[in-house]
């Protein structure tokens, strides 16, 4: 303030710079900016308002009629800046500028593959069942004809859960080292025929290696009927492999032990990668293995409250980590777990 300058002249010059000010303003950043500048604490009005009581009762008055007209004129200014801003959002949106590209999400290939794998399986009648991963021990192992003494029920190749005691009649709780207890779920309450395919979350403490992962995922089937054989079995399997890998694809079927199946196999198609002739991919044998399969052992049926004199069944199961690492060329397991764009976007 000049020396003759008094706080009513002071404050109406500073109203008309005030609202230079609005009129400049594009946002309720730079509105808020106005007002704690000439409304806020150290603003010039309120400085005039904390001085009133060293001035006489006369330029009190004048001061303090001042300071109120000012701070009511500029209040009503910034709340009519406020309601014209917010009606013109849009005259900021400049048509010409190009788009943001919008991130395209994905299924995982885990997904893809365990879907490509099922949607092979529809057409021959198969439907998808789930069921649970934290399984009792007679629905993982004493069901599917696995003896008391089996290595794979020993804690070093079980996931076991803590379980609220008393202990279940079934036994532990552990993490299914297969899906095929979802197999034998679905034989206790339903009646043949079945043909069903259960994929899922399979659990084993397996030490992590390019091919091994403590958790990784299987798609199982069985079908049961009161005339099923390995012939259906191979026609099956035939049909989904080479619906997977190609209609030139050629498969092998060999003799192999399962303790759930009777006879059991794997099965094996021609390495794609060299169509037979033997390169790093199958190890230089011509064939790759892809998965097991065989004829469910009566003692299967039995625990499963099926009369083996009057079903006959088949029944398969796959890794789909090792089919899209087959499929995608992928050379480590790990890949799928650890959440990398840069991998995963290649799918
Ligand atoms: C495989 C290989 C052979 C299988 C057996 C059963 C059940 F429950 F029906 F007995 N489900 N899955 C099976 C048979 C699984 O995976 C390599």
């Amino acid at each position: 303030m000049s020396a003759d300058e008094s706080a009513t002249q002071e404050l109406e010059r500073l109203l008309a710079e005030a609202e230079a000010a609005l009129a400049q303003t594009r946002s309720a950043q730079e509105l808020e900016r106005v007002r704690v500048k000439y409304l806020g604490r150290k603003s010039r009005v309120a400085e005039v308002l904390k001085t009133l009581g060293s001035l006489t009762p006369a330029e009190r008055a004048e001061a303090g009629k001042s300071a109120n007209q000012f701070k009511t004129a500029l209040e009503a200014r910034l709340e009519a800046r406020r309601k014209a801003l917010e009606a013109q959002p849009a005259a900021a949106l400049d048509v010409t500028l190009p788009g943001r590209a919008v991130v395209q999400g994905r299924l995982h290939p885990v997904t893809q593959t365990t879907e490509a794998i099922l949607a092979l399986f529809a057409p021959l009648g198969f439907e998808v069942i789930e069921g649970p991963e934290a399984e009792l021990e007679w629905y993982n192992f004493d069901a599917l004809n696995i003896p008391k003494d089996h290595p794979s029920r020993e804690s070093f190749d079980t996931f076991f859960v803590e379980a609220p005691s008393p202990q279940p009649a079934k036994g532990k709780l552990l993490l299914r080292s297969h899906t095929s207890p979802v197999q034998v779920r679905v034989m206790e309450r339903r009646r043949p025929p079945l043909r069903i395919v259960v994929p899922g979350r399979v659990y084993r403490p397996d030490p992590l290696d390019p091919s091994h992962s403590f958790m990784f995922h299987q798609v199982e089937g069985l079908m049961v009927d009161d005339r099923t054989s390995f012939a259906d079995l191979k026609g099956v399997l035939q049909q989904f492999l080479q619906g997977l890998f190609g209609p030139k694809t050629q498969t092998r079927f060999r003799p192999h032990f399962f303790p759930f199946t009777e006879p059991s196999a794997e099965v094996d198609i021609a390495c794609s990668a060299c169509e037979g002739a033997g390169c790093s991919t199958c190890g230089r044998k011509g064939w790759l293995e892809i998965m097991g399969c065989g004829m469910v052992h009566p003692n299967v049926f039995k625990a499963a409250g099926y009369d083996p004199a009057r079903v006959q069944g088949f029944a398969f199961g796959m890794g789909v980590e090792r089919i899209a690492m087959l499929t995608h060329g992928v050379a480590d397991i790990r890949l799928f777990f650890e959440n990398d764009l840069r991998f995963l976007e290649q799918f």
